[in-house]
């Protein structure tokens, strides 16, 4: 396993559309470990693979609390098969827009199609933090982040403030 440096904005790889994965092997699942550690040293709660420079429809999650043990998650080829009408907002950050953190309104709950780490095919229902994680991360393989949600004014903001950080470290 090895940590990979994450992208930040205005890197525009984070713009473009992840391609979809052909097969769930060996190669994929040595992403996959390295995008988890590279989440975890964050830290963070998500990760899609074109945050490491690899624009591939590939996503890693862990949204268990800090007292519980880890719960990986691993999402490979996802699709929203359905979203429900009811929003919510949800104060949202993004480690490839550093220390900016604002909030954004979206489906309540989401009916989700992937393939796990075995290559399986999962369909599921998401709700709370889990859903709101997999918008935010399925945002990523199109190309979108969230300060795009946000307005105009905002998300310069936000890029300004992150290229001030980076000038500075
Ligand atoms: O960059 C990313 O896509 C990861 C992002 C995921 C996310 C967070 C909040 C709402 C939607 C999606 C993060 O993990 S930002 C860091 C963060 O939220 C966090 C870090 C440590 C502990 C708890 C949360
Ligand atoms: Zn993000």
């Amino acid at each position: 396993m090895a940590l990979r440096d994450i992208l930040v904005v205005p890197d525009p790889i984070l713009k473009k559309v992840s391609a979809r994965v052909d097969a769930v092997d060996d190669d994929l699942r040595a992403l996959m470990d390295d995008m988890l550690e590279t989440m975890y040293a964050a830290p963070g709660i998500g990760l899609a693979a074109v945050q490491i420079g690899v624009p591939k429809r590939v996503i890693v999650m862990d949204i268990s609390g800090p007292e519980d043990e880890n719960a990986p998650r691993f999402f490979v080829n996802p699709e929203i098969l359905w979203a429900s009408e009811e929003t919510a907002p949800y104060e949202e950050g993004c480690l490839s827009v550093p220390e900016i953190y604002d909030e954004v309104e979206r489906p309540s709950r989401v009916k989700l199609r992937y393939l796990n780490y075995a290559g399986e095919t999962i369909e599921e229902e998401a709700e709370g933090l889990y859903a709101v994680c997999i918008q935010h991360e399925m945002d990523h393989l199109e190309g979108v982040l969230f300060i795009d949600h946000l307005s105009r004014l905002k998300r310069e903001q936000a890029v300004k403030k992150v290229r001030k950080q980076a000038k500075a470290a």
